[in-house]
Formats: structure tokens, C-alpha cells, sequence
């Protein structure tokens, strides 16, 4: 490691000669002939278990770009720290003003302050907005630093004084301000949501794929745009971070930037106090063949960095961890120096050459625009792969005696001494009441940092972060396009599943949206039967297909091809459903309707990326989580890991999000086909979740009865008896339990029960529809009620109610409050188990014997049938009265 190597003086050969010998090299053979030599050397030092990690992964600690390769800086540096200055103030004035409101909002300075410099060079010179001719820049800043961006929209005229005053308060009546990105509370302003740590790099990454694809796909003209994300350097430990960053090198995706803001520092204390965050992630990101430009030293230090032959200063910077660096942030200039130096007279006599004073003030990397500007302007310009850039810097810059704490992330408040050092140091024309209230301030609009911040905005095209739809709408499929659904599958059996790939079959066949589908599995194609439409469709590969697919000469042959269709994501449910995110929402970003269908294993949706799903609907995307062999006990011999009885549970917490269970093809066609409507007609801000499962059976033909409604809201009556016992029993099923319910009543009506089945295709849509009625009763007591759907379906049922899915109880248990009856939930609680369907289904308690028990057993508790019956009935049908209960496993 850097800190144990020996000093190359202290080594017995002549360097100067190595050197000689590699220049020679580079004369007569070029940097081909130099890299050859080296990797034999390399090579052999490897042969000798030397590890060489560090030396060919990192780079010296200094900066990639050197002074000699510096462009001109682009802009008037001295009104740019002015306009800089004055966006500081009044990022820090929105916390503080929320401070003193007592309010408890909360806020955060000392994020921004560090990342102050880097975002005002991108919004001067950088970022350029979407146009006619250019596909537009995505910003993603810190979400921390939002202040920062809040600030400048401020002096840019897009927010008022009244909303920043009301920064965490969005419920109040002039208006307020989200605490962090989030496009869902700001439609008009944030891009991209990034607030939860670690998901806006593979939302990135995966944002500039899709827009690779687009392009591939001719769907998008190749007129560039690209994605600048900023992230902390603490933040990089999320593991989507570094999880995710292969594949943007694989897919050279140039049209990304990905800035970490190392300001050695994350919520509690130093990112790595014993290392170097910076050399870290250069060792990861090289590794992972991405452009690495690092930003570490101000142009203070070139002058001293030239005058360092002998790399005395190169190795000190070397050798300090970032706990030394974070500790020189704090210090006095003397007590650096003395700690700098350490008793080495040849770096003592070079640091002599400065003062105490500007020993303190030496700035980092990105403090300094010109170092900034330089490594911005090279990502931009780099083709053929990624790029990020390491940006040193210090935490709460500015911010005086809490710059560089351990406890600066938290400072929400500052004294009215520290407000005034503040303000005075920024050069901020309030008076001392004015800034001790923290006012905000804004020159007049013909001041001249208006009008060159302006001026450069409009040279980039337009204000941003901004979120701007303008999306063609779509037409609805016709009915008949799905009449195969419609028909029934006659004397053969099929799945949901089968249905819901053969349906995306047809969809992509549609002359209007067929080219907009945009089908996304990880590596599953082959579990739910997808690969069929490898063929048709393709997979999308941006370098198409190399090789000779070794089932070239089969029916499905794995077909890759640079305008392929299909999104095969490998094993990355993390980037399949950024995937997704990036598919349902270029109708935002690219003015594009694209229709994601994104079908996975339903346990590994919202249980390992449900957070990326709360960021989809944040983001207002569109399109179809198809959440395949689900059910835990329709998917069986799999197991604990992998039987979903939960995900129906889980998708009723997103509130835009849509979910169905449903039974039926026809249900599934009728479904899909109102979600496109709503989706890319009307251009709603929903999107829908639908589990589909892997059990054959019979699939019934659309009813005359017409249940388009019903299979919408909820619930509708599938089957009626023909029975008119006094005894009436209703059994209410999702998903294929509807199969086991169909035989519960027939064993019902042996019995002499009446039994109705109900396919309820959605108990989440149901129980939102009731509440919301209910709510609305409660409002408007003297009005007419409203009635529920779910009320009004069984308004004029008697008897007792059972349901049933192959989800846990709960899903249906709070349906309890509108059912006009006895009602039991049959569901299956419980880890999953390895065994049979049958099995599982009598192990959990829904099969059709426990189906027919539970009616039977709830007239028998109303006296409409007595306990004997009910006992006759566990004996008749061998029912273990103390077996194990599944939730006690
Ligand atoms: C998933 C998640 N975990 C934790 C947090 C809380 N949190 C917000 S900022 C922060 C520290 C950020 O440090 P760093 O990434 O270094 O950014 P800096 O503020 O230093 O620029 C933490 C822990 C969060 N927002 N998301
Ligand atoms: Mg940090």
C-alpha cells in the first residue's frame, strides 16, 4: 500500500536509468511498444505473487488533467464566485429561515457547500437543455444539496421568495419547496428522484442505455443529450453503486458522467479516515473500464507540483489518509504546515514559499472552477465509454468553525455571529438585522449577475433541472385485437402467464404501438416463456451479434441485434427495473411512449428492489410490472425463497400503483388493455402491478354478462347457482384459487349450500374504492351516500362470504368493514415450503376442502347448520383438526 512503500531513495538501482530506457522505447516503438514492455514486466512481477492492484489500477494522487492540457476557462470567473456567493447565502438562508420558524423541517447546508463550485460551473457552461436539435442533459444533483439548486432557480426567476421561504413546507397556501428531488411533488421542476442513497447511479446508468436504445431503435434521433449524476463519496458505498457501474462500461455508454463529491465526509464522520475515498473508487471504476478523471488539487498547488522533480510533495500527498486532510480542513495554516512537513527539510524548504496564511487558504480541487471546468469539459467530450469524475473538496466549505466536523452534515443553525461571518465573507449587500433573519437576497434583474447568469442559461438553451412532457398520446387497442383472449382456450389449458406472453405478442404486432413496447425480463425469458419472441422481436445489443448463436438453426434461436426489441438484463432485478424506470418515463424525458412490460419472479419485485419501485412511482412512470410465477403455493417445489404470498400485500403501499391478481386470459386482456388507455391515452400518472402465475387450466370465454367492470374495481360474480337453498354461501377468489373455489362450491352445493364464486381480480382496487367512499360519507354528512363498489356488487347478498387467494390473509381480511355477512379469509401466511401444489394448498389451508369447510363452518356458527355437519364434513374429507399451522413454521 502507498503509506508502506520505501522511499525510491532508499533503493539501491538508478531510476533515472528505467526511465531512459521506457523513453527510448516510447521513441522507437511508440506507447504500443511502452505498453508492451510493461505488461511483460507486469506479467512477471505477477509470476512472483507480487500483487499489483494499486499500481495498475490507480493513477498518482494528483490530477488526471495536468495544467499543460488545461482549456481556457470559458466564463468571468470573478462574477461567477459573486453569483456563486449569493446562491451559498440563500441556500443556507432557506435552512436557517426553516430553523427559525420553529417548524422542526430541518435542512441541510454543509452537502451544497461543498458542491457549490462543481454545480455552478455545469450550469454556467455544462448542462444543456433538451431542444429541436439536442437531446438535452439530464442533471441529477445530490439530494442534499437541493437547497443549492432551489437557490439558483431563485435568482433565475423560476422560484419566489415565498417558496424558498416555505423550503420542507409544501402544504402551505403561497406554496412550498420538496426537501429533495422528487418529481411526483414537483412536476415541473425535478427530473429524476435520487433522495434514498445509492439508486440514482443505476437510474443514471440506466437512463443513458435506454436513450442508446432509443436511438438504435430509430426511435430517437442520435442528437445527444447526457446524463450528469452527481452522488457523495459516502454514498458510493450503497451497493447499487459499484453493483451496477459494469454495465455501462459494456455498454460504452458516453452519454454519462457520473461526478462523486469527495468530500472525504458522510453523515457521522470520514468516509475512510485510513485511506483515500478518492484512490478507492479510481482502483473500482478503472477496473470496471470507465474514463476516471480525478479533480484533487487546486491550481494553487501546480506551481508547487512543478517545482516537485523529485517527487518529495507527490509523495506526502501519497502518504496523508483522508483523516489528515480532514483534520488540515479544520487547522490553523502553522499547525498544517508543521503537520505537512514532518520534520522533511526539502518539503519544509518548498512549503516556505507560502505563508502560513496561504497554507490555510490552498485550495482543493473543487474549490477551483478552472480544475472543474477542465474535467467537465473532457467528460463531455470522451467517446467510447463512461466517465467519472472524483472531485475533492471540503465539507461545509464556508460554513466557519463547522466546516470539515464531524457534525457539519447535521448543521441546521447557525448563531447570529456565524450568520453575519457568513454573509460578510460572501459579500452579501443585507444589512446585520437582514442577515441575522437569514433574509434571502437577489440583485435586480438588470444587476450584471442576473444577467450573465441568464445570458449563460439561454446560451445552454433553457433553465434546469426542468420536467417539460410533451408526449404524443397513443391510440387504445381494439377489442378485437385480443379476441383470441376473449375466446377462451376451448379444451386446451394455459396459464396467465402463457397469456400474458402471448398478448405481448400480439402487442408488438400492433401497427400503432407495436414499435413502443418495450419487453424487459432479467434472466427468466425462458421461466415464463418468453423466448419465443427472441425471434420476432430480438434482444437489444448495442454491438449486435458477434457470434454464431449455437441455436442458430432452431425454431428460437437466441437472436441479439442492435435494434432488438427486448431488454434482456442478465441476473439484475436492480437494473431491470431501472430498466423500466428508464422505459415508463420517456414519455418525460425523451417526449417518447415507450410501454415497458417488465415481467420477473414476483418475489424478487418489490421484496429486493421495492425501493426502485417507490422511486418509479415518484417519478411518475408508466407501464407493466408483470409479476411472474407467483402465488406461494401455485409455484411449487421452489420453496421458501421463492413462493410470493406477499408481493399483492406490498404493491397496495404505492399509491399510484394499480395491482391485479387475476384468473382469467380475458381478465388479463380486458386489464392490460385499460391500462394502456389510461397510461398513454389519457396520459395518467399511474402504473399497474400484475402477478401471473404458471398453472394450466382451463381458460373460460369472455361472459355475456359483459363483467368489464368488474374485472376493473375489483370483483364480479363468475359463477351463479342455480340453487335456492335457504343456505347461500359466497366464495370470493383470486388469481387461479378461483379453480379451488369452483370445486369448493360444487362440493358446497352437495351439500345443499347455494354457492355463488366471485373472481375478485383485484382486492387492493376494492379496499381503496371503499375508503375513499367511506372518507367521502364522512365529509358530506348530509349528502347521499356513496356507495363502495364493493358495497354496491353485494348489496343484495346474504348468507356467509369465504375468500381466498394465494396471498396472505390480509389481502382480503380488510375487505372485513363492507362484507354484509359472516366472513372468513383464507390465505397463505407462512414461509414457503418445498413440495407439491396439492400439498401446499391443504398445508395452507386454501385448497377446496378447506375452502368448503370455512362456508360450511360460518353457517354453522349463524345456526344455519349444526356443528355435527361440520364435523362430518373434516372427517368425511380427512382434515387433520391439530395440524401444524404454516404461520408457526
Ligand atoms: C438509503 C439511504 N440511507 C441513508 C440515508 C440518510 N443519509 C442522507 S445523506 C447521508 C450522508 C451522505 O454522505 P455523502 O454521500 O458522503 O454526501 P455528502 O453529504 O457528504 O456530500 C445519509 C446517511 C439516505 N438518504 N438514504
Ligand atoms: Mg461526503
Amino acid at each position: 500500500m502507498a503509506t508502506t512503500l520505501p522511499n525510491l531513495d532508499d533503493i539501491d538501482v538508478d531510476i533515472a536509468e528505467w526511465r531512459d530506457s521506457l523513453d527510448y522505447i516510447n521513441e522507437a516503438y511508440g506507447p504500443d511498444g511502452v505498453l508492451a514492455i510493461i505488461r511483460s514486466l507486469q506479467n512477471h512481477a505477477l509470476q512472483r505473487g507480487i500483487g499489483l492492484n494499486e499500481a495498475t489500477l490507480n493513477t498518482p494522487y494528483t490530477n488526471t488533467i495536468p495544467p499543460s492540457e488545461q482549456p481556457p476557462y470559458p466564463g468571468n470567473i470573478h462574477l461567477e464566485k459573486r453569483i456563486e456567493n449569493i446562491i451559498r447565502w440563500n441556500a443556507m438562508a432557506m435552512v436557517l429561515q426553516a430553523a427559525d420558524s420553529k417548524s422542526g423541517v430541518g435542512g441541510h447546508i454543509a452537502t451544497f457547500s461543498s458542491a457549490a463550485t462543481m454545480m455552478e460551473v455545469g450550469f454556467n457552461h455544462i448542462f444543456r437543455k433538451r431542444s429541436e436539435s439536442y437531446g438535452g442533459d439530464i442533471v441529477i444533483p445530490q439530494p442534499h444539496a437541493s437547497p443549492g439548486t432551489y437557490a439558483r432557480a431563485y435568482l433565475e426567476g423560476r422560484l419566489t421568495a415565498a417558496q424558498l421561504a416555505n423550503f420542507r413546507r409544501q402544504l402551505q397556501p403561497e406554496g412550498g419547496l420538496c426537501s429533495y428531488p422528487h418529481p411526483r411533488l414537483m412536476q415541473d421542476f425535478w427530473q429524476v428522484p435520487c433522495a434514498s442513497m445509492g439508486l440514482s447511479t443505476p437510474t443514471a446508468i440506466y437512463l443513458a442505455r435506454f436513450s442508446k436504445y432509443l436511438e438504435n431503435r430509430g426511435l430517437k434521433p442520435s442528437n445527444g443529450g447526457k446524463i450528469w449524476c452527481f452522488i457523495g463519496d459516502g454514498e458510493a458505498d450503497e451497493p447499487e453503486v459499484l453493483g451496477t457501474i459494469n454495465t455501462a462500461s459494456r455498454e460504452k455508454l458516453d452519454n454519462l458522467v457520473l461526478v462523486v463529491n469527495c468530500n472525504l465526509q458522510r453523515l457521522d464522520g470520514p468516509v475512510r479516515g485510513n485511506g483515500k475515498i478518492i484512490q478507492e473508487l479510481e482502483r473500482s471504476f478503472r477496473g470496471a473500464d470507465w474514463n476516471v478523471i480525478k479533480v484533487i488539487w487546486g491550481g494553487g498547488w501546480d506551481g508547487l507540483l512543478a517545482q516537485d522533480t523529485e517527487g518529495i510533495l507527490r509523495k506526502r500527498m501519497e502518504d496523508a489518509v483522508d483523516g489528515d486532510y480532514q483534520w488540515y480542513s479544520v487547522s490553523p495554516g502553522n499547525i498544517q504546515r508543521e503537520h505537512w512537513v514532518e520534520n522533511n527539510p526539502k518539503l519544509a524548504e518548498m512549503m516556505n514559499t507560502l505563508t502560513d496564511e496561504e497554507v490555510r487558504d490552498i485550495k482543493r480541487g473543487g474549490q477551483d472552477p478552472k480544475k472543474v471546468y477542465a474535467a467537465f469539459d473532457r467528460a463531455r467530450h470522451t467517446i467510447g465509454s463512461p466517465t467519472v469524475i472524483l472531485i475533492k473538496t471540503v465539507k461545509g466549505d464556508g460554513m466557519g468553525a463547522v466546516q470539515g466536523r464531524n457534525t457539519v452534515h447535521q448543521k441546521k443553525n447557525l448563531k447570529p455571529e456565524e450568520r453575519l461571518g457568513c454573509a460578510r465573507e460572501y459579500d452579501i449587500p443585507l444589512s446585520d438585522d437582514e442577515i441575522m433573519r437569514a433574509e434571502f437576497y437577489r440583485p435586480s434583474d438588470d444587476s450584471p449577475e442576473i444577467q450573465y447568469l441568464t445570458k449563460h442559461r439561454a446560451q445552454l438553451n433553457g433553465f434546469l433541472p426542468a420536467r417539460e412532457v410533451s408526449c404524443p398520446s397513443l391510440s387504445t387497442p381494439s377489442l378485437e385485437e385480443f379476441s383470441e383472449f376473449l375466446r377462451g382456450s376451448g379444451e386446451r389449458q394455459a396459464s396467465t402467464t402463457m397469456a400474458a406472453v402471448r398478448l405481448l405478442g400480439r402487442l408488438l404486432k400492433n401497427e400503432n404501438i407495436g414499435k413502443f413496447i418495450v419487453p424487459i425480463v432479467p434472466d427468466e425469458a425462458r421461466t415464463f416463456g418468453m423466448d419465443g419472441l427472441f425471434r420476432i422481436a430480438g434482444i437489444y445489443s448495442a454491438e449486435g451479434q458477434n457470434y454464431h448463436p449455437v441455436d442458430a438453426d432452431s425454431l428460437l434461436p437466441y437472436r441479439e441485434a442492435v435494434d432488438g426489441q427486448i431488454l434482456q438484463e442478465g441476473i439484475c432485478e436492480t437494473g431491470a427495473i431501472a430498466s423500466f424506470m428508464a422505459a415508463g418515463t420517456a414519455y418525460a424525458v425523451h417526449g417518447i411512449p415507450t410501454i415497458p412490460f417488465y415481467f420477473f419472479y414476483s418475489i424478487f419485485g418489490f421484496q429486493r428492489v421495492g425501493d426502485m419501485i417507490w422511486t418509479c412511482g415518484d417519478m411518475l412512470c408508466r407501464g407493466f410490472l408483470m409479476g411472474g410465477t407467483a402465488g406461494r403455493t401455485t409455484l411449487n417445489g421452489e420453496g421458501l425463497q421463492h413462493q410470493d404470498g406477499h408481493s399483492q400485500v406490498v404493491a397496495e403501499t404505492v399509491p399510484n400503483l394499480k395491482s391485479y391478481d387475476p384468473a382469467f386470459a380475458y381478465e388479463l386482456a380486458i386489464i392490460i388493455r385499460e391500462g394502456i388507455r389510461r397510461m398513454y391515452v389519457e396520459q395518467e400518472a399511474i402504473f399497474y402491478y400484475l402477478t401471473l402465475y404458471n398453472e394450466p387450466y382451463t381458460m373460460p370465454p369472455f361472459p355475456d354478462s359483459d363483467p368489464t367492470e368488474g374485472i376493473l374495481r375489483g370483483l364480479y360474480r363468475h359463477h351463479e347457482s342455480t340453487s335456492t337453498t335457504a343456505e347461500k354461501s359466497h366464495l370470493l377468489a383470486a388469481g387461479p384459487t378461483i379453480v379451488l373455489a369452483l370445486k369448493a362450491a360444487e362440493m358446497l352445493e352437495e351439500l345443499g349450500i347455494s354457492t355463488d364464486v366471485w373472481s375478485v381480480t383485484s382486492f387492493n382496487e376494492l379496499y381503496r374504492d371503499a375508503l375513499s367512499c367511506e372518507r367521502w360519507n364522512r365529509l358530506h354528512p348530509l349528502d347521499d351516500e356513496k356507495k363502495s363498489f364493493l358495497g354496491s356488487s353485494l348489496e343484495n347478498e346474504t348468507g356467509v362470504f369465504v375468500a381466498v387467494s394465494d396471498y396472505m390473509k390480509t389481502l382480503s381480511a380488510k375487505l372485513t368493514k363492507w362484507i354484509p355477512g359472516e366472513y372468513v379469509v383464507l390465505g397463505t401466511d407462512g414461509y414457503g415450503v418445498s413440495e407439491s401444489r396439492q400439498e401446499l394448498r391443504d398445508y395452507y389451508e386454501i385448497s377446496a376442502e378447506y375452502i368448503a369447510l370455512s362456508a360450511l363452518d360460518a353457517l354453522a356458527r349463524q345456526g344455519q347448520r349444526s356443528r355435527e355437519d361440520v364435523v362430518a364434513f373434516i372427517a368425511e374429507h380427512q382434515i387433520p383438526p391439530d395440524k401444524f399451522n404454516p404461520v408457526d413454521l
